[in-house]
């Protein structure tokens, strides 16, 4: 296979319309902006594709894929017995479809949660959303001028840290996974776009930042400037509730 003939196989199963959006990139491009301990060790000339989910994820492929596996239970208790993870498990079955067209293609998955044993993440989603074009990643250092954090106290072991911004979904999207590829070189002629960027002014930035790392909870963060496109009432209130009491907010999807 070549960049072309996985760039298309990997965008049509998943597609825009079921919530996904795949973006290529130059392995060499993303070591380029990392630290030395976040190198991923590939040719610079190897392709990496970034999976991000948008609102529809969650409000048409993942209801789709749960009210499925649902006409197979007889209960609610049944159902969750067999779907432990409802979000991990709908896209680990969506990788496994991407895996099984592959033909025998050697590829590595980094997903946004996969941490080394050091618990360093295994590749660091914002900055490779950027060099991608995905969404722009707005850093605290980006606004020299700011001094960074704010007065307030972070919770334990967690840094004041920057967001990403998508310029159709704002912070309505998630980074799912990276699929990396030793053996498929992206073309010479390849360049990745630039990712857009929502103008904010140094105070609008330090609102952005401090809504993200003080206030992430109530999602204010998400409508920094003003998305087109957000997440249903539905889906904020089944990613703002804790995993244990989800099943609540979705059972009247199905007919138990
Ligand atoms: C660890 C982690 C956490 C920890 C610690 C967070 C913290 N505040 O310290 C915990 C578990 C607490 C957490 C919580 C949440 N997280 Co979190 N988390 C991560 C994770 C796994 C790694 C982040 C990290 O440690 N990076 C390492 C540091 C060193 O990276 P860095 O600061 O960006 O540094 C790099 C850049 O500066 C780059 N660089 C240098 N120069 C330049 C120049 C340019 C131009 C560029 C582009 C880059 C660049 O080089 C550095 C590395 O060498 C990422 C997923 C991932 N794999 O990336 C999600 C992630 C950051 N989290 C995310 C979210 C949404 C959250 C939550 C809101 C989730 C929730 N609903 O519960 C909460 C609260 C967030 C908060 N403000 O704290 C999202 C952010 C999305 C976005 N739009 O930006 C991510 C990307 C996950 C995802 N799937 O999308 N998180």
């Amino acid at each position: 296979m070549d960049f072309e003939e996985v760039r298309q196989k990997v965008q049509s199963l998943l597609p825009a319309e079921q919530g996904f959006e795949v973006y290529p990139f130059r392995i060499g491009a993303y070591n380029a902006s990392v630290t030395k301990e976040f190198y991923l060790s590939y040719d610079s000339d190897s392709l990496g594709l970034l999976v991000l989910s948008t609102p529809n994820m969650f409000d048409v492929a993942f209801k789709e894929w749960i009210s499925e596996q649902a006409t197979k239970s007889e209960t609610l208790e049944s159902l969750t017995e067999d779907v432990k993870n409802p979000i991990a498990d709908f896209l680990n079955h969506r990788l496994k479809t991407v895996e099984d067209q592959l033909n025998g293609q050697s590829y590595e998955v980094f997903h946004d949660h996969s941490m080394w044993p050091n618990r360093r993440p295994k590749i660091v989603m914002c900055t490779c959303g950027h060099v991608a074009g995905a969404a722009y990643y707005y850093q605290p250092k980006t606004f020299a001028s700011e001094i960074w954090p704010s007065a307030q106290e972070m919770a334990p072991n967690c840094k004041f840290i920057g967001l990403s911004l998508h310029p159709i979904y704002g912070g309505h999207f998630a980074f799912r996974f990276a699929i990396l590829f030793k053996e498929i070189k992206v073309p010479n002629d390849f360049v990745e776009p630039k990712p857009q960027m929502i103008t904010l002014t140094d105070e609008e930035a330090r609102e952005a930042l401090d809504l993200f790392n003080y206030h992430w909870m109530d999602s204010r963060f998400r409508d920094v400037g003003s998305p087109e496109k957000r997440y249903s009432k539905l889906q904020m209130n089944y990613f703002g509730t804790p995993p244990a009491d989800r099943w609540k907010i979705i059972k009247h999807w199905f007919n138990f």
